[in-house]
């Protein structure tokens, strides 16, 4: 066999195992084909030598939003995208929105294949954010996007007057997904404590971006979590929670896994690394806390953070995305949307922080292979799990993407050998459209070298930065999800054996 690539000389970890170093990788048109030693290469196979470094599965980030009309100022898809290589990701999963008057999904899906088609650096995917779930919608478009689009996930909000359903549209919702195999995603907010607040914060002239913190607590979360858990329950259908920040709503997620209800959970570098305080902004200008809003906002104990690094640990969390979410920071129609007549509005300011190029260093620089033991967050298959495989299985990609094996996409990133990859997080050395990074000053332990897509190397640190073409991303039509937590069958608590059958459709 005459491979197109090599990679040789490094230490492949999956998300079961760390493979002894040395085994090399061979690559033929686009596919792994095989791993083993000494493999032949000819003048025409391209060469890396890993030089001992780790090798692990290109990353998958399946919560980017790009071009959504309501973050007109952030990325579209061709710096998104771009960023998501620089950082490791080979393949996002984004957000094709539906806005409330509309009745159809197919012109949104078409404008969104417009947005992205030939301008995507990396492999990529749609969720379909649902805020009309209208009958003809669930019963005569989501086959259609499940069954010949390849986009079998939805996203809904529970919190946000233009876009949020309510408990019996989640159910509907949830019942239409269960039928066709794909999965709920759901941002779990009580969306009337929070109205309540912001109008008492307003009242009273709290209005600065840190009071965004106050206004939506742990409790807004907890509550909601434990709703779409028990709505989910109700119809046996799976979830996933989306960006979780607290430890409360975790526990209420690791409890029901604990019942074996296929119950997933997410969360976020943001909430792991960053608190409130960053919202109160730098002495020099009070706004900039606007950098830092995204929701469920940025928590005010280090216990918080502590809580989540356990998720992580323990197998809580199914997945680690970036909810990359950018609006530019200085631009009206971005964060500074929330200064009105020059007085800052904290409800105003768009939602939301970028982190696709900066997730997989942000958590691979506390894996066991830049940490001892006793400093480790996480051990290196977990890493994998958590940015790449378990994305793949959840989200219809499994078999495909997310491991390195042979038949699989050869998605890979090669780290740095040793320390050499260090390096402090800063606005100029990434790739995205915004003007500010929340992980400003960090310092990374590695950073990838080398990203490989598709055996195509598109991004060499060392030797060049981004290589890959803007056009070399494909639109993934994905299969049906898998059940990767738990299983669906279960009884809800106090029911008869097959009760739903009564009144299922
Ligand atoms: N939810 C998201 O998923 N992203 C950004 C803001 C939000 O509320
Ligand atoms: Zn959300
Ligand atoms: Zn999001």
């Amino acid at each position: 066999m005459d491979f197109d690539l090599v990679v040789k000389n490094g230490q492949i970890v999956t998300a079961s195992e760390i493979l002894p170093l040395g085994l090399e990788i061979g690559v033929k048109g686009g596919k792994i084909s095989c791993i083993g030693t000494s493999l032949p290469t000819t003048p025409a196979t391209k060469v890396i030598d890993a030089e001992g470094a780790y090798i692990t599965p290109g990353g998958i980030d399946s919560h980017v939003h790009l071009a959504q009309a309501n973050s007109p100022t952030g990325d579209d898809w061709e710096t998104g995208s771009r960023s998501a290589i620089a950082g490791g990701t080979t393949t996002i999963i984004a957000f094709a929105s539906q806005e409330r008057h509309e009745e159809s999904l197919m012109p949104v899906l078409q404008d969104y294949h417009a947005k992205s088609r030939a301008q995507s650096y990396c492999d990529y995917g749609f969720h379909f954010i649902l805020t009309n779930p209208t009958k003809h919608i669930l019963q005569e478009e989501l086959p259609i996007l499940a069954e010949e689009e390849g986009i079998t996930s939805v996203k809904l909000y529970m919190t946000y007057e233009p876009m949020k359903v309510n408990d019996r549209e989640l159910l509907e919702i949830m019942l239409a997904c269960r039928k066709l195999g794909m999965t709920t995603m759901i941002h779990a907010e009580n969306s009337d404590m929070i109205a309540l607040i912001i109008e008492g914060l307003e009242a009273n002239g709290n209005t600065e971006p840190f009071f965004h913190s106050i206004a939506r607590p742990r409790i807004a979360e907890d509550e909601a979590s434990y709703r779409a858990i028990s709505l989910a329950e109700l119809v046996d259908a799976p979830i996933l929670i989306v960006h979780m920040s607290s430890e409360t709503a975790m526990g209420h997620v690791r409890k029901a896994q604990t019942r074996l209800l296929p119950v997933h959970a997410e969360t976020c570098p943001h909430y792991l690394f960053l608190l409130s305080e960053e919202i109160k902004g730098k002495p020099h200008d009070h706004f900039s806390g606007a950098k830092h809003v995204c929701s469920p906002p940025l928590r005010h104990h280090a216990e918080d953070l502590e809580a989540l690094w356990r998720g992580i640990a323990n197998g809580t969390f199914t997945v680690f995305s970036s909810d990359h979410a950018p609006s530019k920071y200085d631009h009206p129609g971005g964060k500074k949307l929330g200064i009105v007549d020059g007085i800052p509005r904290f409800a105003k300011i768009p939602n939301g922080v970028p982190g696709v190029e900066t997730r997989m260093s942000l958590l691979f620089s506390q894996t066991e292979a830049c940490l001892s033991p006793d400093e480790a967050r996480l051990g290196l298959p977990r890493f994998v799990q958590l940015t790449s495989t378990n994305a793949a299985k959840m989200y219809g990609l499994g078999g495909v993407k997310g491991s390195i094996a042979p038949g699989y996409d050869a998605d890979l990133v090669i780290w740095h050998p040793g320390n050499k990859g260090e390096c402090v997080i800063s606005q100029n050395m990434l790739h995205h459209g915004v003007d500010y990074t929340p992980f400003e000053g960090m310092k990374m332990r590695n950073w990838p070298r080398y990203t490989v897509l598709r055996g195509q190397i598109v991004w060499d640190k060392d030797g060049g930065g981004v290589l890959g073409e803007m056009k070399y991303g494909e639109y993934l039509k994905r299969g049906k999800g898998q059940v990767v937590v738990g299983k669906t069958g279960g009884r809800a608590h106090g029911m008869l054996e097959n009760e739903r059958r009564y009144w299922m459709q």
